[in-house]
């Protein structure tokens, strides 16, 4: 059967109070397929401003979380203060967290397990580098960054899976739908043997990498491609619901 889509916007370490207040206007005016889940992800400081100005057909992801419980943590934002300012989910793992921050698989799956805890969803990053694609390790990589999430997560129930190959991400070379539906297969598959049929069957995988206007509604198409996790195009509110509404 076909699961409701899902659709993210991460806006990254992007955005002034004035542009976004024009990407929260265009999206506000947008006509929007109703049956998609969309969620934005404006940086942290930014959030309130468009939580209280954006449609709330659209929900909040933050980019990051703490590993658990606020406190004596210079310079980090916890889960809870997340879910204060509106917050339903959260984007871990993303491929800039891993490589340009330093993130591991453990510490990542730590945010997950906490963020789940406190009932926030995950939209939990994975994905391989040019040089493992060419070595041929795309799957072992995705599968050990699944397993880490798989070990700590009390549930699935609020698991969105974002398959994002580090080679498409912000380099316009986008996966062909035919390599992305390779891995999200794989991935299901993972799933039915690692976790369960049942967690295979309902979890959202979606692709993230150079995905656009003009690339959207082919990579759609796959069978086990479930939406998309956006990130340059999602800062054009025009074609971010051009995106959106090309997936059914
Ligand atoms: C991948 C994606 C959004 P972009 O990072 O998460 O970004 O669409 O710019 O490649």
């Amino acid at each position: 059967f076909l699961l409701q889509f899902f659709v993210g916007g991460n806006w990254k370490c992007n955005g002034t109070k004035d542009s976004i207040s024009k990407l929260v206007t265009d999206l506000n005016s947008s006509t929007l397929e109703a049956d998609v889940d969309v969620v934005v992800s404006p940086p942290f400081v930014y959030i309130d401003q468009v939580k209280n100005s954006l449609t709330d057909k659209i929900d909040i992801a933050a980019q990051n979380s703490w590993i658990g419980k606020g406190g004596a943590f210079t310079g980090e934002i916890s889960i809870e203060q997340l879910k204060d300012i509106g917050c339903k989910w959260v984007i871990l793992g993303h491929s800039e967290r891993r490589h340009v921050i330093g993130e591991d698989d453990q510490f990542i799956g730590k945010k997950a397990a906490y963020a789940l805890s406190q009932d926030v969803g995950v939209i939990a990053c994975i994905g391989e580098l040019l040089e493992e694609r060419e070595g041929g390790k795309t799957f072992d990589v995705c599968f050990r960054q699944l397993k880490a999430y798989a070990d700590v997560v009390p549930s699935w129930d609020k698991i969105v899976i974002a398959y994002e190959p580090v080679w498409a991400i912000g380099t316009g070379k986008v996966a062909s739908p035919q390599q992305a539906q390779e891995v999200h297969q794989a991935v299901r598959d993972w799933l039915k043997t690692n976790v369960s049929a049942d967690v295979a069957s309902k979890t959202r995988i979606i692709y993230g990498g150079s995905v656009n206007g003009g690339n959207c509604a082919e990579l759609a198409k796959e069978e086990d491609i479930d939406g998309f996790l956006v990130g340059g195009a999602s800062l054009k509110g025009p074609e971010f619901a051009t995106i959106i509404n090309s997936v059914t």
